[in-house]
């Protein structure tokens, strides 16, 4: 889509107000001078002539007029105020306390050297807030999606462009989103998502021949969905039908069936019948593999990654399952289903491995960051502890191979891994792992961890380890991917005193537990839309049949 918009032409304008507090202000062309004022108050409004992807017709110069007109009859309490409430509004929905630790009486960054000589739970929980705090500052209507910066990035030339690469980095940004009780910051992602539903279009048609769209490796605010960079991870084509993924939880979070029909069904249904057309039959053993394509950022160009058969599965239930809540396309389910039940399966290798491809040529020594064959335990949810216990102790035996360390999204990638495969200490193994000072800015595959500020370090900064840290200690306290309500999964036993409320569980639940030397002492569901819940807490299972608005104390 580049082609539809010349260099140069973004248009943008500053424009500082000065608003002095008793004295005078002067300005000159490049200086403002305030004197004899007891305050002044400096308020910065930006503003470009971008639309969207394929407009750039909006002026700047108008934009700022109206900010500025807004700002100038509110005085800097008011702003403030209104400021905090709309923050507020948001973050205290969830309040979460893991235990005393040094408290916020040490600088953060000596508090993160402490906690390498003496445990620090709170930092912890602290490291959960900032999270969620920075997807606040972050991702609001009407703006873009969180990218690789988020809105911190301070460079025109940023690392890898500060766009939104989306074999890991920009779905980690928003896993936290549903659980964390931010669900309404998802809002730029989806908007993103109809964008490059469109434009990914004619990518499909252009380079398969198929229906539907399809988004490869990154996109950036020009949309663009082609296969991109190099053979070995840009010809990738599972990027957006990850995506979608979001808008199935969307859904199962909040239940809003309008946004089902209006937003998110269309768009998994192109993202499904993109794969429909994509998926070919392997001739070696008849099964509908995906390629060509990568497992993500290794092993070349190849057929059949395992990570793309998952995502497709999953994407193809998402959608069949969208179609039925709505009671539409039964030809369209009927092929889906077919043809999900022809897809390569997961395969154990012969290191008990869980294969990252059709052969069996994993190897064990390997520790690269990307650790996309095990996208079915999570984000996905096919591989779990009761449904599939072989697969699932594959994926344990290819997360020990891979090793405790990497990228700092690498690592908050594992948090949410050893969280659902139930080992809450090994999880905070790779929190602790992450939080670990780093200096280093220049971009590196190994050694991530956190500047002083807390922000993470891939190195370079990277924000999608915030995140990403921030959803896997919810795995770590509550999941319900795999049909029911589990609580304190994997708890750490450094963890042994906490409380947490405000979380949500698909289903429509908010979810509040304390717990104490390592176990439950109370445990409340409010359900918000009524329905059934499951709750499993150290193998017992309890099931309820709800109303809205209904508060269940689990214990009792
Ligand atoms: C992918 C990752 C890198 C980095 C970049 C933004 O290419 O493999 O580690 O996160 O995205």
């Amino acid at each position: 889509m580049q082609g539809m918009v010349e260099d140069g032409v973004i248009g943008f304008e500053a424009r500082l107000l000065v608003q002095a507090e008793g004295g005078h202000v002067t300005f000159t062309d490049s200086s403002a001078t305030v004197s004899g004022a007891t305050s002044a108050t400096l308020v910065l409004a930006g503003a470009t002539n971008f639309v969207d992807y394929a407009d750039v017709s909006a002026d700047p110069i108008a934009r700022n007029d109206t900010t500025i007109a807004r700002v100038r009859a509110k005085p800097f309490a008011a702003l403030l105020t209104a400021h905090v409430a709309d923050h507020q509004a948001l973050f205290r929905r969830v309040q979460l306390s893991l235990g005393e630790g040094q408290g916020p009486v040490i600088p953060t960054d000596a508090r993160v050297l402490a906690s390498k000589r003496a445990t620090d739970p709170a930092l912890a929980a602290l490291f959960f807030q900032y999270g969620r705090y920075l997807l606040i500052a972050s991702s609001r209507a009407g703006g873009q999606p969180a990218t690789l910066q988020g809105v911190w990035n301070d460079s025109n030339t940023p690392p890898w462009d500060s766009k939104w690469t989306v074999n890991i980095n920009t779905e980690m940004n928003y896993w936290l989103a549903e659980p964390g009780n931010l669900a309404e910051l998802t809002e730029p992602l989806f908007h993103m998502l109809r964008d490059v539903a469109q434009t990914g279009r004619a990518t499909a048609r252009a380079h398969y021949g198929a229906s539907g769209w399809v988004l490869h490796h990154n996109t950036d605010i020009w949309r663009g969905t082609a296969p991109i960079n190099n053979s070995n991870h840009g010809i990738w084509p599972s990027g957006g039908a990850w995506l979608t993924q979001h808008l199935a939880w969307h859904y199962e979070y909040g239940g809003d069936r309008a946004f089902l029909r209006d937003t998110a069904y269309p768009l998994l249904r192109g993202a499904s019948e993109f794969f429909l057309d994509q998926l070919t039959v392997d001739p070696r053993t008849g099964r509908l593999i995906s390629g060509p394509s990568n497992s993500p950022e290794q092993g070349g160009l190849v057929m059949g990654p395992t990570m793309d058969h998952q995502i497709v599965r999953e994407l193809f239930a998402n959608t069949i399952h969208a179609a039925e809540v709505l009671g539409v396309d039964a030809p369209l389910r009927a092929r889906l289903v077919d043809a999900r039940a022809r897809i390569a399966p997961n395969q154990i290798g012969r290191f008990g491995q869980l294969q990252e491809w059709l052969e069996d040529v994993d190897d064990t020594t390997n520790q690269h960051r990307h650790v996309s064959h095990l996208w079915g335990l999570h984000p996905g949810r096919e591989i779990t502890r009761d449904g599939t216990p072989a697969l699932y102790e594959a994926a344990r035996r290819s997360l020990v191979y891979r090793g405790d360390g990497g990228t700092g999204w690498s690592m908050a990638w594992k948090i949410n891994f050893w969280a659902r495969l139930h080992d809450g200490d090994h999880a905070l193994r790779l929190l602790d792992n992450l939080l670990t000072l780093t200096g280093s800015a220049r971009t590196e595959y190994r050694g991530g961890g956190v500047y002083p500020n807390l922000f993470d370090a891939h190195p370079p900064f990277q924000i999608d380890g915030n995140f990403g840290a921030a959803a896997g200690i919810i795995e770590m306290l509550m999941q319900s991917h795999a049909g029911d309500l589990e609580l304190l999964p994997a708890l750490p036993t450094q963890w042994s005193a906490g409380q947490v409320s405000g979380l949500r569980a698909r289903g429509g639940f908010e979810v509040e537990l304390a717990w104490s030397r390592g176990a439950l002492t109370r445990a409340r569901v409010i359900s918000h839309l009524g329905g059934p819940l499951r709750v499993r807490y150290r193998g017992v299972l309890r099931t309820y049949e709800t109303t809205p608005g209904q508060r269940i104390d689990v214990l009792r």
